[in-house]
């Protein structure tokens, strides 16, 4: 049987503060009738798809952007959405804001297959940015005050194959795609928000398209499965976002890039079987891994210089030599 899936990778413009749900909705389901058109089994669209990126603005009180959160999926806005993928026979992957009967707020994508039937939820592992009001910032990234991390990366058996997901922040992070690649996951969809200026350091400014590329392609290759990363780009409230959606074949070549700030598709044919030309070669991760010497991948977080190292670069007053 053919495993051949035709992906799109439906990149956003900005969406403003003014646009509303309906007006949003009506852009997703604009792509997906042009994915629909290209013959796509899949359309994934970028995180946090139905808003702006809310997290760029301070409010004392959280509760005053609640309104940017969706508690139910699908709920009256984002029906019309699942109504035409059904209609259409296309499958999709969303990103958006999620409020839990509960209480409780994820950066939260989901899975959707071609009958409309769910096929999969992901929450953000790695919040980016900071918890605190930052004045000096000209923009804020509050990711890690609007939301709780979630507990992990998942797959799910879809569109013929092992599909995970992962959201924005978490492609920069190679244990994102190891943790998907050790489940034999076949396609990553990452969407992302990515502000072009990084006011902790502007230096990075420059390769933000660099470094997007390095860690979708490096991500790929090393775990032999396809990734495709959809931005929401252009300029936002103010704030340039990254465009440069792309869909990364097991070989770590990028088959389709947009190439504007604005909503555009791009599609890419996806063989699942070629993950096996990786998977079971130079990156047979049962042959040739080797665990025993990754402890400290999973023992701890930050970075724990050996005293041994440590007392040999210092001298006796507790000064570095040189
Ligand atoms: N949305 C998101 O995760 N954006 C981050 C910005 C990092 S700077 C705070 C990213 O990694 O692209």
């Amino acid at each position: 049987m053919s495993r051949v899936l035709t992906v799109g990778a439906a990149q956003t413009g900005p969406i403003q503060l003014a646009d509303t749900r309906a007006d949003v909705v009506e852009r997703l389901v604009a792509l997906l009738r042009q994915g629909a058109d290209a013959g796509c089994d899949l359309v994934v669209f970028p995180e946090l798809a139905l808003t702006t990126f809310f997290p760029r603005w301070w409010v004392d009180d959280r509760a005053d952007f609640d309104h940017f959160f969706e508690t139910e999926m699908p709920g009256p806005d984002t029906k019309p959405l699942f109504d035409e993928a059904a209609r259409l026979g296309v499958g999709f992957h969303l990103g958006y804001a999620e409020l839990t009967p509960d209480g409780h707020h994820y950066n939260t994508a989901i899975l959707v297959e071609r009958d409309g039937s769910p096929a999969g939820r992901y929450r953000k592992v790695h919040l980016p940015g900071h918890h605190e009001h930052e004045p000096w910032r000209e923009f804020q990234h509050l990711e890690r005050y609007y939301f709780e991390p979630g507990d992990g990366f998942s797959v799910f058996g879809a569109f013929g194959g092992i599909v995970g997901m992962a959201i924005c922040n978490d492609r920069r992070w190679p244990e994102t795609y190891r943790v998907l690649g050790l489940q034999g996951c076949e396609m990553a969809l990452i969407g992302y928000n990515t502000p072009v200026h990084y006011p902790p350091d502007p230096s990075q400014d420059v390769l933000q398209g660099f470094h997007n590329g390095l860690v979708l392609q490096s991500g790929a290759y090393q775990n032999g499965m396809w990734v495709v990363g959809v931005a929401k780009a252009g300029e936002e409230e103010g704030c340039l976002l990254l465009g440069e959606s792309s869909i990364v074949a097991p070989s770590g070549e990028v088959r389709a890039r947009c190439t504007t700030d604005g909503d555009e598709l791009v599609v890419a044919e996806c063989d699942l079987d070629m993950c096996s030309n990786y998977k079971d070669t130079l990156f047979n991760f049962s042959y040739y891994r080797r665990p025993e010497a990754y402890g400290r991948i999973t023992g701890q977080a930050g970075v724990e210089v050996p005293d041994n190292v440590t007392s040999a670069l210092e001298g006796d007053d507790g000064t570095r030599d040189r």
